[in-house]
């Protein structure tokens, strides 16, 4: 037994007084115990064994259904630290106020021990966490999304370098809930939420919180990404990575189906949310997806837009928050099939396809196995990860940014990276469909100071002698009847295609003021119905009025962020000039 996780669990149990202590292993027996347990008082609920094999049914508690950005802190010794976009909260006030509601928390309850692998087993790449849950849902949750119990002891050996993770679900009053990150300490506190990123630490706590400050420090990148390897017709792969805010597409993007007419192509899933990525010693930059699983949104999720997250999620997940029907089915919004005819919605409640209320909460999730997506990349447990080509930022945006564009280097690309927007979803609490500054989509996940963020990325752009080419792309300009323009999904492949395209040296481009824009003809539209190249020319559109606009909100974003590095402002400048009135 290694002695630092010993002292370290023993320490917390003292504080919470469980009734028991469980060292989780990973084994199979062990799962089906802690099924059965759940069973028993309710907190899982079989699907129908027959239609949906090793398939369960969780409701989350109604005030807990997301994450909570505004109950989520950065515990830095200094605030400067934690920056402008983060709440901050001092480590000694945070382990006060979060000790008193840890104290005797867990009487009555069985405090779960989970040691858990980031990354793909032998990697240079891999990091060990330990999460301490009283959580059934989340020893089952995290059993899935990450390579729990022997591995991660293996991995970890006996060595005190792991991240400690503790999560009560507490009382889930969310007056008392508090996510919390002690980036010097390498731990993170959870209190009061059983949901998602909120409590399934190896995700964004760890993940991203967390490692991004380890990345800051070790030259490495750990990015809200998906990463996606692209066949062409030759057999050859190219990799691509991908950062779209939460519930903006990265799982779909990641398991992307081609349409009919470009059937010679194929996407491979290396992973669907979260990247590491370093130099490797040949001058790339690599990436491996640090978790084993999908914890997706289930709405929109359908067998025309994502068929492989349907065959995903067809055995072994866990669905939470979705509409149950009374036959042991699930439903959702989006799902392409007749609702049941009568069920239990997200909230517990009776619900018929006319009850006018929604069936399943719009940020209901499955969580499934990687390994069994049918697109899954053979090389995404590669301990070396696979090397990218192209990193492409994108936002959920009506108007303004065009369907795609490629930033003249990576400091322009982290410049498009670092004013990015798009409009808030109900991944997390809050108003939905605001357009907010989500710079690389990390706004909710950059673990320290985004100036000094930005700087790393500036600094590693100088580090990688063989570097990504940035772009960017928005699936989702709206018509006059809020319709999208573009048809999206497996169609997304097109603009992929330019992007592989722009990294062979195939095709030209016209430089505009924000990058370089596709010359129409270089996105094929063929076979596309209702679809027409003035479509495809007014998705390309830089209209300069709704840019000077943008301009000015860049203006205000970047005066938020004191260190700002100059070379962001010098960027800026040059887009004021051209979109910006005089005065701006
Ligand atoms: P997180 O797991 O929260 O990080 O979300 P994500 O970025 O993986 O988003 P996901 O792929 O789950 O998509 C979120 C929602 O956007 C779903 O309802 C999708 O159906 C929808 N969506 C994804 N891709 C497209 C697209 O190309 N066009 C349109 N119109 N909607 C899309
Ligand atoms: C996101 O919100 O970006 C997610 C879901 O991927 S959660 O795990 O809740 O963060
Ligand atoms: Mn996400």
């Amino acid at each position: 037994m290694n002695t630092a996780v010993k002292a370290w669990v023993d320490e917390v149990a003292k504080t919470t007084q469980p009734d028991k202590i469980v060292w989780i292993t990973g084994s199979e027996s062990e799962k089906k115990g802690l099924e059965n347990e759940c069973l028993a008082d309710g907190e899982l609920i079989a699907l129908d064994q027959k239609k949906h094999p090793g398939c369960f049914y969780h409701r989350s508690a109604r005030n807990d259904v997301a994450r909570v950005e505004h109950l989520t802190f950065i515990c830095s010794h200094k605030q400067e630290d934690a920056g402008p976009t983060n709440n901050w909260m001092a480590p000694q006030e945070a382990y006060a106020k979060l000790g008193e509601l840890y104290k005797g928390c867990m009487r009555g309850r069985t405090m779960y021990v989970i040691p858990y692998l980031m990354g793909p087993e032998n990697s240079p790449f891999s990091k060990v966490g330990i999460e301490i849950t009283d959580s059934r849902y989340v020893v089952l949750n995290m059993r899935i999304m990450a390579r729990i119990g022997d591995v991660a002891m293996r991995h970890l050996g006996e060595s005190g370098d792991f991240v400690k993770g503790l999560h009560s679900k507490g009382e889930l009053d969310e007056n008392k809930r508090y996510i919390c990150h002690f980036p010097e300490d390498n731990t993170i506190w959870s209190f009061g939420s059983g949901y998602g990123g909120n409590a399934l630490l190896g995700k964004k706590c760890f993940a991203l919180r967390i490692a991004s400050n380890l990345g800051r420090h070790e030259d490495w990148l750990a990015e809200h990404m998906l990463i996606l390897g692209l066949e062409d017709k030759k057999g050859e792969v190219t990799y691509i990575a991908a950062a779209f805010p939460s519930a903006c597409g990265k799982t779909n993007l990641s398991m992307l189906v081609p349409p009919e007419i470009l059937k010679d192509y194929k996407v491979w899933t290396v992973g669907d949310d979260i990247a590491w990525m370093r130099i490797g010693k040949d001058g790339r930059l690599w990436a491996v997806n640090p978790e084993a699983g999908f914890f997706g949104v289930a709405p929109g999720t359908s067998k025309k837009s994502n068929p492989n997250a349907l065959l995903t999620t067809s055995r072994n997940t866990i669905f939470t928050n979705v509409l149950l029907g009374d036959d042991g089915s699930i439903w959702w919004e989006g799902m392409g099939t007749e609702p049941p005819e009568h069920g239990t919605d997200w909230k517990g409640d009776a619900w018929t396809p006319s009850s006018g209320s929604l069936g399943a909460h719009p940020n209901s999730r499955f969580t499934a196995p990687a390994e069994q997506c049918p697109s899954i990349s053979p090389e995404w447990q590669n301990p070396e990860g696979v090397p990218i080509s192209a990193i492409v930022f994108g936002g959920r945006r009506a108007k303004v940014a065009p369907l795609v564009y490629q930033s003249f280097d990576w400091k322009h690309g982290v410049f498009v990276g670092a004013t990015m927007a798009s409009e808030t979803t109900a991944a997390a609490n809050g108003k939905v469909g605001v357009v907010r500054r989500d710079p690389m989509a990390m706004l909710p996940f950059c673990g320290y100071n985004i100036g000094d963020y930005f700087q790393h990325w500036l600094d590693m752009g100088k580090k990688i002698p063989n570097p990504p080419k940035i772009f960017h792309v928005n699936w989702f300009r709206t018509d006059d009847n809020g319709k999208f323009i573009w048809p999206g999904f497996g169609n997304n492949l097109r603009v992929l295609l330019w992007i592989l395209a722009r990294c062979k040296g195939e095709v030209g481009a016209t430089q505009s003021p924000i990058g370089y824009l596709p010359n129409p003809d270089d996105i094929n539209i063929e076979g596309l119905d209702g679809f027409t190249r003035q479509s495809l020319i007014a998705l390309l559109d830089i209209d300069k009025e709704s840019w000077g606009q943008e301009v000015q909100e860049i203006k205000e974003w970047f005066e938020r962020i004191p260190k700002l590095p100059d070379d962001l402002h010098k960027r800026y400048r040059v887009l004021n000039e051209w979109f910006g009135t005089p005065h701006s």
